[in-house]
């Protein structure tokens, strides 16, 4: 397709390719990332989701061979080939990943009269037929080869064999393992090797697709309808290098205000004053600790974002501040979809500065969402962004504290928006075929933004469709699961991806958004849920109601226990908040992020990380009482128990129902605090150590939870060190906030 290779210069850290039929290039960003770009469809990248310049100063050296000229960095090379044939190595000289160079091979084809004849019974052919598409790369799979990452996929961790497409999807039949989309588009993948392995960030917005060996176990593709051919090669010497450089180029999340951390209370149909209140009475009744209780669509004037029902909440600024006396904040949910209405100001404003997207013949393009007929905001201009911010002060004002946004794929109630509809790529019009990706990103952006300026916090938003990079500005949900045991499954490996792909602060509907849940379902989804860094219980409207007191007393107190559990946790799950916004690492991990050596755990499916500290097997099975539970490497101590296990061996454990089995690695120094029924209700508490056998040491951070006070400094970094006797020294790392009265020393 390129041809030969006829000329090439190097200009900085930028490999200029003349190819007979096509110019290419190869810029080295940093020792371990190399983009590739191929201009065929704008000449620059316009990245939505790298912002900066991320190129940084490294040394680069061109050498020619007979074949190939080859590119090499401090850590990586690179051999170009004629026909723009790459081949990527580590610095030892070990082939990473190769272009696929033979003919495509189909491991399967029906005849088409064939597919013709099955269609009519209804089937969906799905053929595994050669993926070509104008814009791809195909590379070669090893016999080995396990593949991460991708963002909110349904199915199981490991990606290979299967096959993907990214675009953003609003589906609210039960999530299928099959399904090839859904909510999010995040086109960033890990390969981790029998020996080696590299990440792939492929940043085109268009409609997309991964074929990970389901074509031909032999190789593996990417590719889109349009756009260029823009990807970044990610070297690096660990799984968890990988994800650090991919999120120092795509960004990682900001430190968060400590309360959302807490618990959330959620449910589509909690429409009046007086259920929120009684909401509040009960946390407060049953004793279970809430930080955030969530205002869904039925808050709102017929679904006109950016105003209160005033019939069933007779003052929303009173209940507002009566609720946060009982330490518990407002979230508020806002669609994208603005109601066509005369006199409506979204509506007459947002026509006025001509802020919402237009059809091919320039007229205001109209669908139909909850308020009826509505227009879309077109968040990809600037102005619209900041339009849309400055109206946040609505919620502000009355004292709501995040904001939660949902329908942004965008989803229409008439199926998938038409590829024409004029949308705006910041300076420059484009199309819905291209912004469609970005459109909950641009959104989440405009929200984030506008928050900070109003408020001076660090904002809380969340939303539902995102791509990457979108981690800097909002955290995000999974959507609407269902209560299905196998949606409680699919939660685990749904997150560590998540994860994996820059996306940290991520949950998932605990009980189950659609369908009704059991006593025994919602326990068991509590145990999962309540390590997710937003951990929130919600659910449909027109399903059965799942707050934990409707079922009883062994319910309430099983779910007491798990909340409870997590308050006790939050100085770690905060802890590891700072540490992803140093490295991108995400709290909830999957086993193969920190073993990737030990194959055991290349395809576990349903035990998880919490940081590095904690291992998490969870019952998600119904009826189960015990458990096998596999322990890499190393030492490890029930929670619970203390009892001592070692590691790299398969248990059955006991799991009764009031049971999470949950491991604790031995050196382990885990921060806890002081029972509370919210973030904040005791006032500089006291910090408690536990601290487990072996040795160890552990880095704490401590600051308002608030603001943005700890960028100046405000802050106390402790790192509490184990020493050979197995008393603990601890060191201020950084002094600039007011110290905790007294820190106590748990040894188990
Ligand atoms: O079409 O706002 O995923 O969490 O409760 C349903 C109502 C619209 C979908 C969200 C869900 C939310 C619901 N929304």
């Amino acid at each position: 397709m390129f041809g030969k290779l006829s000329d090439y210069s190097l200009d900085g850290q930028t490999l200029t390719l003349h190819y007979e039929k096509q110019t290419a290039y190869l810029q080295v960003l940093t020792a371990d990332i190399i983009n590739v770009f191929v201009p065929l469809y704008t000449e620059e990248h316009r990245s939505k989701a790298i912002e900066d310049n991320k190129e940084l100063p490294v040394s680069v050296s061109l050498e020619k061979s007979a074949s190939y000229i080859m590119l090499t960095t401090p850590s990586i090379s690179c051999r170009i080939y004629d026909n723009f044939k790459l081949d990527f190595y580590d610095k030892d000289g070990t082939l990473l990943c190769a272009d696929y160079r033979g003919n495509r091979i189909p491991r399967f084809q029906l005849q088409d009269s064939f597919i013709e004849f099955i269609k009519q019974e209804g089937h969906d052919v799905d053929m595994a037929g050669s993926m070509d598409y104008p814009v791809q790369s195909v590379k070669v799979l090893d016999q080995d080869d396990c593949i991460y990452g991708l963002g909110d996929k349904t199915g199981v961790l490991n990606k290979r064999y299967y096959e993907y497409e990214n675009w953003n999807s609003d589906i609210p039949d039960p999530h299928e393992d099959c399904f090839k989309s859904l909510y999010k588009s995040i086109p960033f993948f890990i390969i981790l090797k029998e020996k080696g392995l590299y990440g792939i960030f492929y940043d085109n917005t268009f409609k997309s697709y991964f074929n990970f060996g389901k074509e031909n176990n032999g190789y593996y593709s990417f590719g889109s309808d349009n756009g260029n051919l823009d990807y970044y090669f990610i070297g690096g010497s660990s799984m968890p290098d990988i994800v650090s450089n991919y999120t120092y180029l795509t960004g990682r999340m900001p430190l968060p205000q400590k309360w959302t951390l807490g618990y959330h209370q959620s449910r589509w149909g909690y429409d009046s004053e007086e259920t929120f209140r009684s909401l509040a009475e009960n946390m407060a009744k049953y004793r279970i600790p809430c930080d955030a209780l969530h205002f869904d669509i039925d808050y709102m004037e017929h679904y006109k974002v950016f105003t209160w029902n005033k019939e069933r909440f007779d003052d929303p600024a009173l209940l507002l501040s009566d609720l946060k006396k009982q330490g518990i904040k407002a979230v508020t949910i806002i669609d994208p979809g603005v109601k066509v209405e005369k006199d409506y100001p979204m509506y007459e404003e947002g026509i006025a500065n001509d802020y919402f997207a237009k059809t091919p013949d320039q007229s205001v393009y109209v669908n139909a969402v909850w308020p009826g007929d509505a227009v879309y905001p077109d968040f990809g201009n600037p102005s619209v962004r900041d339009w849309w911010g400055n109206h946040l002060s609505f919620y502000v004002n009355l004292g709501v504290s995040g904001i939660w946004n949902d329908m942004n794929e965008p989803a229409s109630f008439n199926g998938p928006l038409p590829d024409d509809v004029i949308f705006t790529d910041e300076d420059r019009p484009s199309t819905h075929k291209e912004m469609h990706n970005v459109y909950g990103h641009n959104m989440a952006k405009a929200t984030y933004e506008g928050w900070k300026r109003l408020t001076g916090k660090r904002p809380f938003v969340i939303t539902r469709a995102c791509y990457s990079g979108s981690q800097k500005y909002t955290t995000a949900w999974t959507g609407d699961n269902q209560s299905l045991w196998t949606h409680l499954r699919m939660a685990i490996p749904q997150q560590c991806n998540l994860g994996l792909s820059g996306m940290a602060f991520v949950g998932t509907d605990i009980g189950g958004f659609g369908a009704d849940t059991t006593p025994e379902l919602l326990i068991r989804w509590v145990q999962v849920g309540c390590f997710s860094p937003l951990f929130r219980n919600h659910c449909a409207k027109g399903n059965m109601n799942q707050e934990p007191w409707l079922f009883g007393d062994e319910v309430i107190a099983i779910y007491r226990k798990y909340v409870e559990l997590r308050y006790s946790l939050l100085p770690y799950f905060y802890d590891l908040c700072r540490v992803c916004t140093q490295t991108g690492l995400p709290v909830i991990r999957p086993l193969v992020l920190h073993y990737e050596h030990d194959e055991a755990v290349r395809n576990l499916n349903d035990e998880f990380l919490v940081g590095e500290q904690l291992l998490v097997a969870p019952v998600v099975e119904q009826g189960a009482v015990k458990r096998m539970v596999y322990l890499p490497e190393g030492i490890w101590y029930d929670y619970w128990t203390h009892k001592e296990y070692q590691g790299k061996e398969y248990y059955l454990v006991d799991a009764p129902l009031d049971t999470c089995p949950i491991f604790v690695k031995a050196g382990s120094i885990l921060p806890k605090a002081p029972a509370q029924m919210y973030v904040g209700e005791l006032d500089n508490p006291a910090l408690i150590l536990e601290i487990y056998p072996g040795e160890g040491s552990y880095v704490h951070y401590q600051d308002n939870g608030e603001d943005f006070a700890y960028e100046d400094g405000a802050y106390n970094e402790y790192c509490f060190t184990k020493n050979a006797a197995g008393s603990l020294e601890t060191t201020m790392l950084h002094e600039g906030y007011e110290k905790y009265p007294e820190i106590i020393l748990n040894y188990v």
